[in-house]
């Protein structure tokens, strides 16, 4: 498209005065998912009630999700953008310190 076309159609018209509308693009914020990991000593109530605070993840949801990491070692808590899913994996680690287990989070980007 030759130049003054492009122009001409990022203008609107308004009587004689020709008003320049700024092209603005939108960004998608990148989003990362949180991967839960499976090890032999956090005990799946823990890992079903981790998924229901920090992910909103329903009771039926939680124990799939739970279920799902401990057969195949991984599996995703939920995908968001960098900073709610930084703050997540966190927020497991805190909490499973604090509750004595070894629960690990990892973020990987979608
Ligand atoms: N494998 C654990 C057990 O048998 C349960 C478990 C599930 C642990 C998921 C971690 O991310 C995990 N008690």
């Amino acid at each position: 498209m030759r130049y003054a076309e492009r122009v001409a159609g990022n203008q609107e018209r308004t009587g004689d005065a020709v008003k320049e509308r700024p092209v603005v693009k939108k960004q998608e914020p990148e989003r990362f998912k949180v991967v839960l990991l499976n090890d032999d000593y956090t005990t799946m109530d823990f890992v079903v009630q981790i998924l229901e605070v920090v992910f909103q993840r329903s009771p039926a949801e939680a124990y799939r999700i739970m279920m799902h990491v401990h057969v195949n070692g991984r599996g995703i808590a939920g995908v968001y953008p960098w900073e709610i899913a930084e703050t997540k994996v966190q927020t497991v680690t805190v909490m499973a310190r604090e509750a004595g287990f070894p629960l690990r989070a990892a973020l990987e980007e979608d």
